[in-house]
């Protein structure tokens, strides 16, 4: 197709760019963590939305050496903001990978040659998988992110309480944080049903001892209310939109 074309293009031009939305932790008010998100301006297609491309790119094996740039990228700008900033309010950087990637037998060498490369620490890094990349090829997926887990790197499970959601994955997979998906948290403070789940998810990392993001907070009275339901941290329109990384220095040398 065209599309895939113009990605294909794209790959090989080096035309995507990575912007970054901020998790606030609600103690503090710090920037503890970026989401890195992908961006492609095609000259034809124009801006492209993630959801529109990553399919294709995902179809056409694209997905590879897309995923390969944003890692690269990601640790590239995580170490110019160490250089620049210090370590010290450097958040941590979570990527987003592609079930896809998890076929690469290789993946947890691709992602610690990029650590190395760019002298990050594996904590600094935390990788984002949907509970789709647990169901495809089970045990080359668990060895891989036992592998990546071992060496340090972050996991947290993205879109938490979409899909095919089993609590079993909690107990085979060592995971570090849930975030929980924005379709629930758009329904608060009031959907009776998302409220009942946005309580049990924060209940479950709370006793299982992991961390968790509410994902898509919009409003004051969304903030508030996973904040009181113990909910550490919050990713969303209401603190901050996705920005370039040009932007997020400031933002970061602003709350120093
Ligand atoms: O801002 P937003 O439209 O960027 O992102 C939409 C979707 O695209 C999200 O579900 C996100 O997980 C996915 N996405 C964004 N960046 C990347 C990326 O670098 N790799 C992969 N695999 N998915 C991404
Ligand atoms: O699926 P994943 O969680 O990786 O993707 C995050 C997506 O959510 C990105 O497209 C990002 O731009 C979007 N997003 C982040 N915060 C908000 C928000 O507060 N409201 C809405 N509508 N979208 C958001
Ligand atoms: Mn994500
Ligand atoms: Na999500």
């Amino acid at each position: 197709t065209r599309m895939e074309r113009a990605l294909r293009r794209a790959t090989e031009h080096g035309e995507f760019a990575l912007h970054y939305q901020p998790q606030v932790d609600l103690r503090s008010g710090e920037i503890v963590a970026v989401e890195a998100l992908i961006r492609w301006t095609d000259p034809e297609f124009g801006p492209v939305p993630p959801p529109e491309f990553i399919p294709i790119a995902e179809e056409s094996g694209l997905i590879l050496p897309i995923g390969q740039w944003a890692l690269t990228e990601a640790c590239r700008q995580h170490k110019a903001w160490v250089s620049d900033l210090g370590a010290q309010i450097t958040p941590r950087m979570a990527i987003n990978v592609s079930p896809f990637q998890f076929r690469q037998r290789n993946l947890p060498l691709l992602i610690t040659s990029a650590l190395n490369a760019h002298e990050m620490a594996p904590a600094s890094l935390e990788i984002e998988i949907t509970e789709s990349a647990l169901l495809h090829d089970q045990d080359e997926t668990w060895r891989i992110i036992h592998t990546l887990s071992d060496a340090g790197i972050r996991i947290s499970l993205d879109d938490f309480g979409t899909g095919y959601s089993s609590l079993s994955y909690l107990k085979r997979f060592p995971v570090d944080a849930l975030k929980i998906d924005r379709e629930f948290v758009e329904d608060l403070p009031q959907g009776k049903d998302s409220i009942a789940i946005v309580r049990s998810v924060i209940s479950i990392a709370q006793h299982l001892g992991l961390t968790v993001v509410a994902e898509g907070v919009e409003t004051r009275e969304q903030m508030a209310f996973v904040k009181q339901a113990g909910c550490p941290l919050v990713q969303g329109y209401y603190f901050h939109r996705p920005v370039e990384a040009q932007q997020l220095s400031l933002l970061l040398a602003s709350s120093d």
